[in-house]
């Protein structure tokens, strides 16, 4: 059982203002199952549609309805408040599987050098969010910087340079018109060169329907490990000592790897660690856009491997279920939901909380 502390009860009320409606629906839902209408078809098209009003989809709506249905006739419902808590129980334990990915990616090595690229389609809330993790990962005191890989869109810089002076984070050089890839390998040289063990990368929103920006997404990825892998090889004029802060090269990509979600007790031991390069790629969607997400997913970690997603805007929608078909639908986990617009709104992400907090 994880220990409450304040930052862990401002979270749990801040997801419980943002899922209030949904909880609501669910709870008046539950309160009409009587001992007779427990197994009710009138109780189970309810039951469907306020999935489906949840935004968990109508394809996985329809299987949860028919697995709890089939679950349900051997349950002993004799007296209301049971039935209730009966029904309750199995739908929260197989929306709690759900989400729960096998092996639940770590968010941050303090003896690595840590590079988070941030994708989504267009206005998701990516360089918002690179303001909270970076905000985050500075007060579990990692070295950060960022930089711009929009180098189409002059103000994309210039939104994250806001953010920057704000947070206290540094954003390397704007440039505009060249290749996102090289903007990308001269950052990471850049920050292992500042010897920061944490560099965040803000990308282009791009619309997973045009090839060219997703193949343009997973060029600027595959720099990340080249530009790593150049800079800290042994050659003429590699610096010994950079090379032995930073090891020999190898890639740690984090794609689904084992371990804990709380950044706070995050620790690979050098000795043990033989590769220095931890890659996240996070998805960031937008909790507004509803069955769309599913779409971006798919696509999204089809042009890069990724890591993790962070469902933004959880404030603004009653509804944030479409985590459910987005996580049945590409394996990769959930790892923080942004529920506002300040610096401070990123929770972490806790698949029981979540559907706690759903469900009522
Ligand atoms: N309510 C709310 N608004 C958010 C959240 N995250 C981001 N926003 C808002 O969403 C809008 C877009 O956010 P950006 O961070 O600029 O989105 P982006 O993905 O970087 O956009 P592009 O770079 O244009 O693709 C801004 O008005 C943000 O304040 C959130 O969790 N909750
Ligand atoms: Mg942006």
């Amino acid at each position: 059982m994880r220990q409450e502390s304040k930052q862990d009860k401002v979270a749990s009320s801040l997801l419980a203002k943002a899922l209030s409606r949904t909880r609501n629906a669910f709870a008046s839902l539950f309160s009409r199952v009587t001992t007779e209408k427990a197994l009710s078809d009138e109780f189970f098209e309810s039951l469907e549609e306020t999935l489906i009003l949840a935004d968990i989809g109508p394809a996985l709506a329809q299987r949860l309805v028919k697995e709890v249905r089939t679950f349900a006739v051997s349950l002993d419902f004799s007296e209301p408040k049971e039935a209730h808590r009966q029904v309750r129980e199995i739908l929260a334990e197989k929306l709690a599987k759900m989400l729960i990915a096998p092996m639940p990616a770590q968010v941050f090595f303090k003896e690595k050098f840590n590079v988070y690229l941030f994708v989504g389609v267009n206005g998701t809330g990516k360089t918002t969010t690179i303001a909270k993790f970076a905000h985050l990962l500075m007060r579990n005191r990692l070295r950060v910087i960022s930089a711009c890989a929009d180098t189409f869109r002059a103000a994309a810089f210039d939104q994250l340079k806001i953010w920057g002076d704000r947070v206290g984070f540094e954003v390397l050089e704007k440039e505009i018109g060249g290749d996102p890839a090289s903007v990308v390998y001269k950052a990471v040289e850049l920050a292992l060169a500042k010897n920061m063990n944490a560099l965040l990368i803000d990308t282009a929103g791009r619309m997973q329907t045009k090839k060219n920006l997703m193949d343009e997404l997973s060029k600027i990825s595959r720099s990340v490990s080249k530009a790593y892998a150049s800079s800290t090889s042994l050659g003429p004029d590699a610096s010994p000592d950079r090379a032995r802060r930073f090891g020999d090269g190898k890639v740690a990509t984090c794609h689904k790897k084992p371990g804990h979600l709380s950044p706070a007790s995050q620790s690979v031991s050098a000795e043990t660690a033989d590769e220095r390069l931890a890659q996240f790629n996070l998805l960031v969607l937008d909790a507004t856009t509803g069955q769309n997400a599913v779409e971006q997913a798919k696509v999204f970690s089809e042009a890069v491997s990724l890591t993790g997603i962070i469902l933004t805007k959880i404030d603004g929608t009653a509804k944030g279920g479409v985590i459910f078909p987005v996580v049945s639908a590409v394996r990769v986990p959930v790892l923080f939901l942004g529920c506002g617009e300040s610096v401070s709104d990123l929770l972490e992400f806790h698949a029981q909380d979540f559907v706690r907090n759903l469900l009522g």
